[in-house]
């Protein structure tokens, strides 16, 4: 049997008859499709989506956006599910890049659609067509290969008979998975084809959860039973593989501290008793002492990024070894670790059998107790600083975590935020922290908040946006409101960039470009800039308050919390009240040569602390 359909059409049959299944548990892959419509796929995929409801189409504000709301729509699914986005050709296609970009460094599944130019060629250059006169066989959606983890163009309809099994294939594969771009040109969306039937019959792609080399295994077990002070660092690999279980009872069972990456945080509860937080750059003074000192890393699902590594400094026991639990091969054999190449969760549970009986001394079990008292102790008095308005990051931090419950979920990105997050952040649920700081990237908060709420409605999702982000990108306010997804959205005015005017003058400069002002001769140092974000948030359509006082901010929360609406709070922060970094370094290169001395001064520093990277082999 055969079906005449228009490649479009396929596109959109196909996907909705996908699944995915782990444990037991079946999902839809690809719950539905964001999109924004224009000449490139207006009359192909908008057709086949008018005509075929089967796959839910929502309508966004900005294309870069909606690949943020699917990337952490498949986050809160431990990448179980997905949305796909189609676009219409040249900007709207390449707005996509970035939200692509941020994607594949997160490990996350997404299916990029965007239009392309004619196949056809006759009538080029077509609107929006950015011509090559060196070849014909290119064009902007070329952009998207270096970060994509599969990238194809659709020249003939039927090329989609081989084209979609291998999206799906490496969308739902926990060691390849990251943004999948299929290029479509808007002549071929709507030509036909006979597909065959059995083309659209349900599929289910089993998420694996693939075993590791059992020699390997064993020898991991010695070099366990063989350490002194270990440490695990997880990654958010534990949460993909929803290992945090197995992870707590094999911490449980040998008292090995866990200390926890951005993307990790969570893995465990915060007062789990082998819980030493956050480590590297942002992280808490025992886990980076720990972390200096332990003679075996244990990574599960960490990509060693250098905020975890603190720019390869963290390490620094002379025979310190690694062992990795990691899905992607890749990233297994990272530090030259002995790889243990496979799910985290599985290879958890068979070490835990071969290390029966080992534990860390009771000396070190009581270090870890101490640490983490300490440690405790800081937290509450930063959520504790009592500053007159503007108040502080700190204790807006402090106050936000206060009115949130266990299954509630916050998201941040970029900024001053995520550090202070990673420290301070009290998590209760895998799940509950949601960061995107594999990219950092401003404009993900609002919109990434929008897929978190996508993929489970019933939990409050808190969104804390500074307001460089916001202003980057806060337009998804309007569509949280179209589709009745709540958010609690806390911004945190600081008129500028407090995060980069910081680091600049740790570098030895004056923050030039930091700072929201008014140009007063050849600098931004006139007054602040009358930004209103409460009206601005208002236009938009959300519900909006002003919070001053740390009282002010707490009744705003509970209120806030109980609109049907999104809700947006701002809050004046303090530009220089900043919590301290703790036994770490991070680095950014500086200067070699100026004019000026707090530079000089802080490239003899650099220049020493770069001294303690390492290179291990
Ligand atoms: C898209 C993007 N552009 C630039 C940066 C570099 N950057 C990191 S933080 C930051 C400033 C963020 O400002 P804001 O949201 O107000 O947070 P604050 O630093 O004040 O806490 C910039 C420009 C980035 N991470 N992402
Ligand atoms: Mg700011």
């Amino acid at each position: 049997m055969k079906r005449r359909m228009t490649m479009a059409q396929a596109i959109v049959t196909y996907l909705q008859n996908q699944y995915s299944a782990r444990d037991g548990k079946e999902h839809r892959f690809i719950e539905g499709i964001f999109g924004i419509f224009g000449h490139g796929n207006v009359a192909g995929m908008g057709q086949a989506l008018e005509q075929d409801t089967g796959l839910k189409y929502y309508l966004c504000r900005n294309e870069q956006a909606m690949v943020h709301t699917a990337a952490a729509f498949a986050k809160t699914s431990f990448r179980m599910r997905t949305l796909a986005c189609t676009t219409s050709i040249g900007p709207g296609a390449t707005n996509m890049v970035t939200g692509a970009a941020v994607a594949t460094v997160n490990r996350l599944p997404v299916l990029l659609l965007p239009g392309d130019i004619f196949a056809r060629r006759n009538v080029a250059p077509v609107l929006q067509q950015l011509e090559s006169a060196s070849s014909q066989d290119i064009s902007v959606n070329d952009c998207f290969k270096p970060v994509s983890k599969y990238w194809d163009r659709i020249q003939r309809p039927e090329q989609l008979l081989t084209a979609l099994p291998e999206v799906m294939r490496v969308l739902t594969s926990p060691a390849e998975t990251g943004a999948v771009t299929l290029s479509l040109p808007q002549d071929v969306q709507t030509e036909a084809f006979d597909y065959p039937e059995e083309f659209f019959a349900k599929r289910i792609w089993t998420i694996p959860r693939t075993r590791c080399d059992q020699a390997l295994l064993k020898k991991a077990a010695e070099w366990i039973r063989a350490a002194k002070n270990p440490l695990i660092v997880a990654g958010g690999g534990v949460l993909y593989s929803e290992a945090s279980g197995a992870l707590a009872k094999f911490a449980e069972a040998t008292g090995i501290p866990v200390c926890e990456t951005q993307a990790g945080k969570g893995a465990l509860p915060f007062d789990h008793p082998q819980e030493v937080g956050a480590v590297g750059v942002t992280g808490t003074p025992g886990a980076n002492i720990l972390a200096r000192e332990t003679d075996l890393v244990i990574g599960i699902g960490t990509r060693y990024s250098d905020f975890t590594s603190a720019s390869k400094t963290a390490f620094q026991n002379t025979g310190v070894r690694f062992i990795n639990i990691n899905v992607a091969e890749f990233d297994a054999y990272k530090h030259s670790a002995l790889p243990l190449t496979g799910d985290a969760r599985a290879t958890l549970e068979e070490l835990q059998n071969l290390v029966t009986g080992y534990s860390v001394s009771e000396g070190h079990r009581t270090q870890i107790a101490k640490f983490r008292a300490e440690w405790e102790k800081e937290v509450d008095r930063i959520h504790g600083v009592r500053k007159e308005p503007p108040i502080s990051q700190g204790e807006v931090i402090g106050i936000v975590n206060g009115a949130m419950q266990p299954e509630d979920t916050m998201v941040c990105a970029a900024g001053s935020l995520p550090g202070d997050l990673h420290k301070l952040w009290r998590t209760k649920k895998p799940g509950g922290y949601h960061l995107e700081y594999g990219y950092s990237c401003m404009g993900y908060e609002i919109a990434g908040g929008l897929g978190v709420k996508m993929a489970d409605p019933k939990r409050e999702v808190y969104v804390m946006v500074g307001d460089g982000s916001y202003l980057m990108m806060a337009q998804e306010i309007v569509t949280s409101l179209q589709e009745g997804y709540k958010l609690n959205i806390v911004l945190l005015d600081n008129h500028g960039f407090s995060s980069i005017g910081g680091l600049s003058r740790s570098c030895g400069n004056e923050g030039m470009g930091t700072n929201y002002r008014y140009r007063r001769d050849s600098k931004y140092d006139g007054e602040i800039l009358p930004v209103d974000f409460v009206s601005n948030a208002a236009s938009l359509g959300a519900w909006t308050t002003r919070a001053k006082t740390r009282e002010d901010l707490v009744s705003a929360l509970a209120e806030g919390r109980k609109q049907p609406r999104t809700s947006v709070v701002v809050v004046e922060t303090a530009y220089d009240e900043r919590v301290p970094g703790y036994e770490s370094w991070w680095d950014v290169a500086i200067a070699e040569v100026s004019e000026r001395e707090p530079v000089k001064a802080a490239r003899k520093k650099y220049d020493e602390a770069r001294k303690k990277e390492r290179i291990f082999f």
